[in-house]
């Protein structure tokens, strides 16, 4: 097959006073940061359903994305010759995993078993294209919110029958990821959630959710699946309220329908911004609960309310995403998940890889950062220091669990009044962290 891209050759590395537009200034992916390579750490990963199916259009206006490989048809042949472009992309950014919806790589059919047929022809050229290329499956999931019968949601649809078409595709879509060797599955609840109260048993679709993860979990136990699912949270878009709306959300959720020990939150910056929180609030929460597993990099604007899936370029939110992983210890099945799109009036075939270089730089920078800054350990010694009143006295006695109100009373009536507070020092903080952008 002849090329798709066939005047980029690979994207290297070369350093940050290059002025070449199709070249890493930062990524280095062979470079130790922190005793791990940059590629270790970042574990980067394209999104199939943006990178190679996304036609750019939006509510006012067809699609404009010129993508000469594809023959515009929704065939079985078309889909598999987008693989081996996919793969040559992948293989040019030097991007080592993927993701991807059951519906995004193979079409869908006439009938369920027509669309696991479609599936499993497809998911022989990407088992091919992995083996001959080494990229592998990040994650896999199910689209279980563009076809018309899950309008009122899948797993929480007031139609039954929609729930169990949802329950039959995430099986097949499950198996796939697992014949793919995917190191996790996601959840992204599209459509779960409502438009309006009036006409929603919220309880009644909740439990709902809950039996289906339960199903989920029983079939990934039962054909040997050992990777985790990811619930991804996000608060609005298509619905007017999701249920998995943050990660707070999310892990009450999961605790509720004891779901725990299966599921880490797969958390996206613009859902969080979505849901009126930054990223780096969702990661420490998700983290807090241990069960934060990947990300979902990307960014909004601050001027637009919905979810424009911009990819992620600023330094300052790269590296706070760096420091939470990094805090968390790093990544370990989860990923820098690219679920970004070039924009509408980025049409061209090349813009695909100016964007996915510029997020990779810009995660590989916010990765040097919060390392360096960790390494300085000024931060971590103020936020330590912060909290040495529960070190000894009255604080290491509240944390062990040995003293209740009475003792409390007698302590604050013998002592009088608090020990003076420290001042917080936000603006010193802030400044510390400017000098290492
Ligand atoms: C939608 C979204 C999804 C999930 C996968 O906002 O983020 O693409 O990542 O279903
Ligand atoms: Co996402």
């Amino acid at each position: 097959m002849a090329q798709a891209f066939p005047d980029i050759g690979n994207i290297e590395y070369e350093g940050p006073q290059s002025k070449n537009p199709l070249a890493f200034k930062w990524y280095n992916s062979a470079e130790v940061i922190a005793g791990k390579t940059m590629k270790d750490h970042l574990r980067f990963s394209v999104v199939y359903w943006h990178t190679f199916r996304n036609a750019l259009s939006d509510p006012f206006g067809v699609g404009t994305a010129q993508r000469p490989w594809d023959d515009g048809t929704d065939s079985v042949e078309n889909a598999k010759n987008r693989v081996r472009v996919a793969f040559e992309f992948m293989g040019k950014l030097g991007a080592p995993f993927y993701a991807f919806h059951d519906r995004d790589v193979a079409p869908e059919g006439e009938t369920l078993a027509e669309s696991n047929k479609n599936l499993e022809a497809v998911a022989e050229v990407l088992k091919e294209e992995q083996e001959r290329t080494g990229i592998k499956l990040l994650w896999g999931t199910a689209c279980l919110f563009a076809n018309p019968r899950y309008m009122h949601g899948a797993a929480t649809s007031c139609n039954a029958d929609a729930f169990a078409y949802a329950g039959a595709q995430v099986k097949k879509a499950l198996e796939v990821t697992h014949e793919l060797g995917g190191a996790g599955y996601t959840f992204w609840g599209g459509r779960e959630g409502y438009m309006t109260l009036l006409n929603t048993d919220l309880k009644r679709e909740m439990d709902h959710l809950g039996q289906f993860m339960h199903m989920a979990v029983d079939h990934k136990k039962k054909i040997g699946f050992e990777g985790p699912f990811y619930i991804e949270p996000k608060p609005k878009e298509p619905t007017k309220h999701q249920y998995d709306s943050d990660a707070a959300a999310c892990i009450n959720f999961l605790r509720q329908y004891d779901l725990m020990d299966h599921f880490k939150l797969n958390i996206e910056t613009n859902h969080a911004t979505l849901a009126g929180h930054t990223v780096q609030h969702e990661l420490e929460t998700a983290m807090a609960a241990g069960a934060l597993g990947s990300i979902d990099a990307n960014t909004g604007d601050m001027l637009l309310g919905w979810d424009t899936d911009q990819f992620p370029t600023d330094i300052y939110l790269a590296t706070q995403c760096m420091l939470s992983l990094l805090k968390m210890g790093g990544l370990v099945t989860g990923g820098v998940n690219f679920d970004a799109k070039v924009r509408r009036e980025s049409f061209e075939p090349i813009d695909l890889f100016h964007a996915h270089i510029g997020g990779m730089d810009a995660f590989a920078r916010g990765l040097k950062i919060a390392a360096a800054i960790i390494e300085d350990g000024r931060l971590s010694q103020f936020v330590q220091n912060r909290y040495s009143s529960w070190d000894s006295g009255i604080g290491a006695r509240i944390e062990s669990g040995e003293v209740g109100f009475d003792e409390l009373e007698d302590y604050m009536l013998k002592k009088g009044e608090t020990d003076a507070n420290a001042s917080g020092r936000q603006e010193f903080l802030e400044n510390l962290i400017n000098e290492f952008i």
